[in-house]
C-alpha cells in the first residue's frame, strides 16, 4: 500500500529541537542494552493486583541515573493481562506527595471506575476499582489522567500496557509468548539535561506540545531484543506526550498490521510504514525468518513536513541525515536457537459490523481550537501560560458537563480543529472511523478505535455507541491526546444515562 504523508503540524519541521532548548546529550549516543520488558501480571485470577504509584530511579542509558515515577516499577508500570468476560481487580496505592488519577485507556468500563480526573487518589490513599472486562481482545494502556498534571506525570513514568485476550485471539495463529515473540513496544520521547535528568515544563510547551528529542522504547534509549527467527508480534503504543511517529523498518521490510486501538482488524493489512499519533496502539507481525536483524525506526513525523518525494526517497534522505544518530531504534535480532512461530497469518480475523445508517440517531460536532495568547507568533521561549485550548469554545471545567449521551444509541461525532492536527480520544468506548480529515478511512484504521486524528481541513467522523453508564460525579472525558493540549483545557466531560 502506498504511503502518503497526510499530516501537517503547527510549526515547520526542525523547530522541535530549538523549542526544547536542548539537543540530545552525548551520553544518549550509547551502545544498545537488552530491551526492557515490563513485568507481566496476570489479572485473570480475581485477586487484587497491587499497583504502587511511586517515585523511582531509572537508567535510560548505561551509567545514567534519572529520577522518575513508576507503578510498582522504577519507570512505567507492569503489563496487566486480562481477559474478556473476567473481572479485573486493581489496588492502587499512591505513595507520592501529590494526587494521581489513573485512567484505563481503551477500556469499556463505567465512568465510576474509568479513572478520569474526578477520581484522583490523594497522597497515601488507595483506589480499588473492580473492572468487568466485556470487550474483545485488544492492546490498551493505563496512565495518569490527573487534572492539569497528566502531561508531567506521564512524562515522568506513570503509564503501562494492558493486554486483553479473548477466545478468538487465542484461536488465531498469532505469536503470543509475552517477551519472547509477542513484545510490548512503548514508544516515547524525552528531553534530558546534561546529567540525564528529565526536562519538562507545561508552561514552556509550545503549540506542538512537549516534544522530547530522544526516543525511548520501554524506557531504553537504544536497545536490542533477541527473538526467534520467525514471526514476531509487536504491540506498539505511542505513549509520547505529543509526538506523531512514522514507524518503519530500516531495511524497509514489509509487516502486517493486525490490530488497531480496540482490537483485531478484519484481515491483516500489509504495510511498510505506518503513522502513529499519541495515544494510539497497534499490533503488527513482522517476519524474521530470513535471520537478518530488523531495526525498528520511530521517525519524527514533523521532520517530514513540507518535504517532497516518495516516502522511499524521503526515508533514504532521512537515513543518511545526521539526526538519525540521535535516536538509534530498537533492533530485533533473530536467534535461531529459539523456537520460532512460523504459521501463516489467518486471512480472516475479527467480524466488524457497522450499524445501519438508520440506527445512527444523533450527530454532535466538536471544534478544537487553540486560542493561544498571541495567536500567530511563535515565541519559543516566552512561555504560554495563558494559552487557551478549547473544545466548542470551552476550556475544560471540572464543574461543567459538556454533553449528555444516552446509553446504547449510535451517534455520529464530527470533529475538526481551527489549526493543525490533534489526536482525539473518547473514554468508555471503541468507535469506527468514517472519515479522517475529509478523506476515506485507510484500511489499517478500519477497525475498532478510541483515537482519531483530525485537522483543520475537513471533518473527521466517527460513529460511536456507549454501553456503560457515566454519572455527573463520574463522567467520561473526550479530549486531545497531545497531553499539553489536554492539560491546557482541550477536554470535555459527558455523561451516559
Ligand atoms: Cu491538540
Amino acid at each position: 500500500m502506498p504511503f502518503t504523508l497526510s499530516r501537517r503540524h503547527f510549526l515547520a519541521g526542525g523547530t522541535a529541537l530549538v523549542s526544547a532548548g536542548l539537543v540530545a546529550p552525548a551520553w544518549a549516543k550509547t551502545a544498545p542494552v537488552r530491551l526492557p520488558i515490563p513485568a507481566l501480571v496476570d489479572g485473570t485470577r480475581g485477586e487484587p493486583l497491587d499497583l504502587t504509584i511511586r517515585s523511582g530511579v531509572w537508567s535510560f542509558a548505561p551509567g545514567i541515573k534519572t529520577p522518575t515515577l513508576g507503578i510498582s516499577q522504577e519507570y512505567l508500570g507492569p503489563t496487566i493481562r486480562t481477559r474478556q468476560n473476567s473481572e479485573l481487580n486493581l489496588n492502587y496505592h499512591n505513595t507520592l506527595l501529590e494526587g494521581v488519577s489513573i485512567h484505563g485507556h481503551g477500556l469499556h468500563v463505567p465512568g465510576a471506575v474509568d479513572g478520569g480526573p474526578q477520581l484522583e487518589i490523594a497522597p497515601s490513599d488507595r483506589w480499588q476499582p473492580t473492572l468487568s472486562i466485556v470487550q474483545p481482545a485488544a492492546t490498551c494502556w493505563y496512565h495518569s489522567h490527573t487534572h492539569g498534571k497528566t502531561g508531567e506525570q506521564v512524562y515522568r513514568g506513570l503509564a503501562g500496557m494492558m493486554i486483553i485476550d479473548d477466545d478468538l485471539s487465542d484461536d488465531l495463529p498469532l505469536p503470543r509468548n509475552y517477551g519472547v515473540d509477542d513484545l510490548p513496544v512503548i514508544i516515547q520521547d524525552r528531553t534530558f539535561d546534561a546529567k540525564g535528568h528529565l526536562v519538562y515544563s507545561l508552561e514552556y510547551a509550545d503549540e506542538d506540545g512537549w516534544l522530547g528529542e530522544t526516543v525511548i522504547i520501554n524506557g531504553a534509549i537504544s536497545s536490542v531484543a533477541y527473538v526467534p527467527a520467525g514471526k514476531i508480534r509487536l504491540r506498539l503504543l505511542n505513549g509520547a506526550n505529543a509526538r506523531f511517529y512514522i514507524v518503519t523498518f530500516a531495511d524497509k521490510r514489509p509487516f502486517h498490521k493486525i490490530a488497531c486501538d480496540g482490537g483485531l482488524l478484519r484481515a491483516p493489512v500489509e504495510m511498510t510504514a505506518m503513522e502513529m499519533a499519541p495515544g494510539e496502539r497497534c499490533e503488527i507481525v513482522v517476519d524474521l525468518a530470513d535471520g537478518a536483524p530488523a531495526g525498528l525506526l520511530t521517525l519524527f513525523e514533523d521532520e517530514f513536513d513540507g518535504q517532497e518525494g516518495t516516502f522511499s526517497s524521503l526515508l533514504d534522505r532521512f537515513l543518511s541525515s545526521r539526526q538519525t544518530a540521535l535516536r538509534p531504534s530498537l533492533t530485533l535480532t533473530p536467534d535461531k536457537a529459539l523456537p520460532a512461530h512460523t504459521a501463516p497469518l489467518s486471512k480472516r480475523m475479527a467480524e466488524i459490523v457497522h450499524p445501519k445508517p438508520s440506527e445512527i440517531v444523533r450527530t454532535r460536532d466538536f471544534m478544537l481550537a487553540m486560542n493561544g495568547g498571541d495567536g500567530g507568533g511563535h515565541d519559543q521561549h516566552g512561555g504560554h501560560g495563558a494559552m487557551n485550548m478549547t473544545i466548542n469554545g470551552a476550556v475544560m471545567d471540572m464543574n461543567v458537563i459538556n454533553e449528555e449521551v444516552k446509553r446504547g444509541e449510535w451517534e455520529r461525532w464530527r470533529i475538526r480543529s481551527d489549526q493543525g492536527e490533534h489526536p482525539f480520544h473518547v473514554h468508555g468506548c471503541s468507535f469506527l472511523i468514517e472519515q479522517m480529515g475529509g478523506a476515506p478511512t485507510p484500511p489499517d484504521q478500519q477497525g475498532w478505535k478510541d483515537m482519531v486524528v483530525l485537522d483543520n481541513d475537513d471533518w473527521s467522523e466517527i460513529i460511536v455507541r456507549f454501553d456503560h453508564l457515566a454519572s455527573k460525579t463520574h463522567p467520561y472525558m473526550y479530549h486531545c491526546h497531545i497531553l499539553e493540549h489536554e492539560d491546557h483545557g482541550m477536554m470535555g466531560q459527558f455523561t451516559v444515562s
